[in-house]
């Protein structure tokens, strides 16, 4: 048995998994349906629980920017999609307006039982686009939402959405921007109950995560156009490890991106060249975001990609 098979053969699908896989089968065939071109983002970290009743767990910093950011501009280009992220991770559309900014666009009217609530008018240039891009996403059914939390809830969500992804075939990309742990502890070396301090200080043993990109490309969506993202915090080597990534999987293009800069700049890379993607620092005060042009430039390559490999 290969690590990938032993790891689904020894950890239990989440509970709502059932309810995923049918909204996922019913999303795709429907869409198939219509001819669309459809992209798969995954969004946000990944937990690795340290007690099967959790209590505690590891986690990471991602919050999800990249992959609501992107869904946004996929929806924009015309392409239906399955947005499977992290709970409460940000999501395209109500990220513009999580927290305090939401409240400061709105303006009370206390007038006792007149009392009303109305949109600040510079606040209107900001929410209309926004709402009319959700509404349209919305009303023609454009967008799927599925979540996970922890990484085990990640690989049995993936391998479900590829499966119902490969009929699509070329038309399928997949946007793999989520922030996989690479280390966990197995479900039978899990304590049940929450780790208790009087026995000291506790020696957690993490093993490797399986690479879930080999049977995804070979076996899931063997057709599909597969974009990885590979995050490093030393730039001597994002794109060593990327190429290394792109010989070993076979897929079509990693986004290799740093920690400290990843808003202002990316690098995408092929199996034979890499080139970077950026922002100015103009753009970037006038707002501009760089999944605008990471999405942009993922779909002129999948367009190309079509043309070449259309059944
Ligand atoms: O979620 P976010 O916007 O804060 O960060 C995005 C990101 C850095 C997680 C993503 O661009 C990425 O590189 N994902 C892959 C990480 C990796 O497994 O290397």
């Amino acid at each position: 048995m290969s690590h990938w098979e032993e790891f689904y053969a020894t950890h239990l699908p989440p509970t709502d998994f059932e309810d995923n896989r049918i909204l996922l089968k019913e999303f795709c065939e429907r869409h198939k349906k219509a001819g669309e071109r459809i992209v798969l983002i995954t969004s946000g970290g990944t937990t690795v629980p340290l007690e099967h009743n959790t209590v505690r767990f590891v986690d990471n910093f991602s919050a999800g920017t990249r992959g609501a950011a992107s869904a946004e501009y996929f929806l924009e280009h015309g392409y239906v999609v399955i947005f499977m992220h992290r709970l409460k991770s940000l999501e395209p559309f109500t990220r513009h307006f999580s927290g305090q900014k939401f409240m400061d666009m709105l303006e009370l009217h206390d007038q006792g039982p007149n009392t009303s609530i109305t949109v600040k008018p510079d606040s209107v240039d900001v929410l209309a686009p926004v709402l009319a891009s959700y509404k349209h996403a919305q009303e023609g059914g454009r967008v799927l939402y599925v979540t996970f939390t922890t990484v085990s809830d990640y690989f049995w969500l993936l391998r479900a959405a590829c499966e119902c992804l490969a009929i699509f075939e070329t038309k399928a990309l997949l946007f793999l921007a989520a922030a996989v742990s690479d280390f966990y502890v197995p479900s039978n070396e899990m304590p049940t109950h929450k780790i208790q301090s009087g026995a000291g200080a506790p020696t957690i043993q993490l093993q490797l995560v399986p690479k879930l990109l080999a049977p995804l490309v070979n076996l899931w969506v063997p057709h599909a156009f597969v974009v990885s993202f590979k995050l490093e915090t030393d730039e001597s080597i994002l794109i060593v490890k990327a190429r290394d990534s792109l010989n070993k999987y076979k897929h079509k293009l990693v986004i290799g991106n740093m920690l400290q800069t990843r808003r202002q700049k990316v690098v995408f890379v092929t199996k034979d060249t890499s080139f970077e993607v950026s922002l100015t620092r103009e753009q970037m005060l006038n707002g501009m975001e760089i999944e605008d042009s990471i999405v942009t430039n993922v779909i002129t390559n999948h367009t190309e990609f079509l043309k070449t490999h259309q059944y």
